[in-house]
């Protein structure tokens, strides 16, 4: 008999260079809610998170600091798996590429591809970029205003010459062509696609994978005097996460390939280009999806430690709440977009969405149960063509979220979930259960009723995104721990007249900002 299915998401694995900030916490939430989701809708899932802790970037910072490199992605490190927690991120496993299981996979896939003859011994002479890790062609650069050479990020580049070996990325350009054409939903979004697909058109260089520089790396098998590359070191951490270099172990086989690269745009031609070519040339599957999202701003400017102006996530949740934040990232911007980070924002979404549509209609509905039913679930009676209209919407949010969330369209999902906050809104109004309290009483417990389930609907299914306050406000519909997942949907398991309610609390209060905005 076939199990479960099973989802494999993953997250970049972040350099140990700096602070975590909100870039790291976006993409890492992005992956949350997708894991979540995926869990409660009866997947087997994986989802890995994790440090990127070799290479002359971090070996910089770590003499920067004064520091052996060891201790020093140690202390970072730490600094990531506590924000992750911070953060209720629910990943399965938080890989460091200074860990052991993660040596023997490098070591396989570099031999691997040796076997394979896909590498070969030469030497680089040409320009890199530390801050990226980066080789960039001398076509690519910039000149900056104060005479430095720039690679197309921005950053400044260094001169390197040293023995190196190379991967002959060059002979992969037709098979890796074939392989997006064949898999048109490989890279998402569609011009993000559009953009690895000109670049691959225009030819590929064969990629120097090893550096002899520095020490700070995975020791190339069979010649020490050489290190992995960091991005190849890197990128491997996606499958020594299941278990790779036993691809027999029950987890590699369960896992692999991933369903999902989540990355940043910045680098997406790692994973889009260079990590399938490494896998196809290893004989491995290449993964499913990378889906490449935008970039953060602050108040319009990059984010930046040089500018000063970091969103560090831990004030962002402190200041207005863990739920508010998970929901405002992904419902502001659609997602794939750049997206500008501002104070009034943050405000004005919070309290319209969330304490006015959402929270308001939990709450009136709530306090209106526990005054007039007794502060039990309601008769359902006999519903009308209205109720069972909207119970009807509240039984369809599920796929159509399912469908948003297949294509990491977040900000349709909860759309799709607004849509009957909206409804649901509507229908108060016009039903006036405070009229009906007096003129019908039966006919109120019908509506009161009939909003209890699609609140419980929409807590239910905003758990990913808002786990905290979804959690609190199922307490408060006396919905069992064990009736919380997405089999629970529709009406086999909806409310039961009766049922004792605690007494209602509201779960998003309005925010006020410095400027006095949201001050009502
Ligand atoms: O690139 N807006 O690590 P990294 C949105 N170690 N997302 C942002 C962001 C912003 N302003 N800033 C950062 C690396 N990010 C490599 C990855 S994977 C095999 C190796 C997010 O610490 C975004 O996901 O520089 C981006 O791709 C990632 O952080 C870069 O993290």
């Amino acid at each position: 008999m076939d199990g479960p299915q099973r989802y494999y998401v993953t997250t970049p694995i972040y350099y140990v260079n700096d602070a975590p900030h909100i870039g790291h916490a976006y993409t890492t939430l992005a992956c949350d809610v997708l894991a979540r989701f995926k869990r409660l809708d009866g997947y087997d899932v994986k989802f890995l998170t994790g440090t990127d802790e070799h290479g002359q970037k971090v070996e910089k910072s770590a003499a920067a600091a004064d520091m052996d490199p060891k201790a020093f992605t140690d202390k970072i490190s730490r600094n990531f798996r506590d924000l992750a927690d911070f953060m209720n991120f629910s990943h399965d496993d938080f890989i460091r590429t200074t860990e052991k299981r993660h040596l023997a996979a490098c070591q396989d896939i570099w031999r691997r591809l040796q076997e394979r003859g896909h590498i070969y011994l030469g030497s680089y002479a040409g320009w890199y970029d530390v801050r990226d890790e980066a080789f960039v062609p001398e076509s690519e650069l910039t000149v900056g205003p104060d005479g430095k050479k720039l690679a197309p990020s921005g950053a400044e580049v260094e001169w390197v010459e040293e023995p190196s070996y190379f991967f002959r990325l060059s002979a992969w350009q037709e098979p890796l062509l074939d392989f997006y054409q064949k898999n048109p939903d490989f890279i998402l979004p569609r011009t993000r696609r559009n953009e690895v697909l000109s670049f691959v058109k225009g030819g590929l260089q064969d990629l120097s994978v090893s550096r002899t520089s520095f020490r700070w790396g995975i020791p190339v098998p069979g010649d020490d005097a050489h290190i992995m590359y960091v991005w190849l070191d890197a990128l491997t951490n996606y499958i020594t996460g299941v278990g790779y270099p036993d691809t027999e172990s029950p987890e590699y086989g369960t896992y692999w390939p991933a369903d999902l690269h989540m990355v940043g745009k910045d680098i997406l031609r790692f994973h889009a280009v260079y990590w399938p070519a490494f896998l196809m040339a290893a004989d491995l599957e290449p993964p499913r999806r990378v889906f490449a999202h935008g970039w953060w701003t602050n108040e319009g400017e990059k984010i930046s430690k040089s500018v000063g102006n970091i969103i560090d996530p831990r004030e962002l949740v402190e200041k207005y709440g863990l739920d508010q934040v998970r929901y405002f990232l992904l419902r502001e911007v659609p997602f794939g977009n750049d997206g500008d980070f501002s104070h009034r924002a943050m405000v004005h979404r919070t309290n319209g969405d969330l304490a006015n549509d959402f929270g308001n209609l939990a709450q009136r509905v709530l306090s209106m149960i526990a005054k007039n039913c007794g502060g039990a679930v309601p008769r359902a009676g006999s519903p009308t063509g209205d109720d069972d209209t909207l119970l009807a919407a509240a039984h369809d949010m599920h796929a159509g979220v399912a469908k948003c969330l297949d294509i990491q369209a977040f900000h349709e999902a909860l759309d799709v979930l607004w849509g009957v906050v909206r409804a649901a809104n509507a229908y108060v109004d016009h039903q006036a259960p405070w009229v009906l309290r007096k003129s019908d009483p039966d006919r109120m417990e019908t509506v009161l009723y009939t909003l209890a389930e699609v609140i419980r609907h929409l807590a239910l299914l905003a758990q990913p995104f808002m786990p905290g306050a979804c959690e609190r406000m199922l307490d408060q519909l006396a919905v069992t721990r064990d009736h919380r997942t997405f089999a629970c949907l529709g009406s086999g398991n909806a409310l039961v007249p009766g049922t004792t309610l605690p007494k209602p609390v509201g779960i998003f209060p309005r925010l006020v900002d410095e400027t006095g905005e949201g001050a009502s």
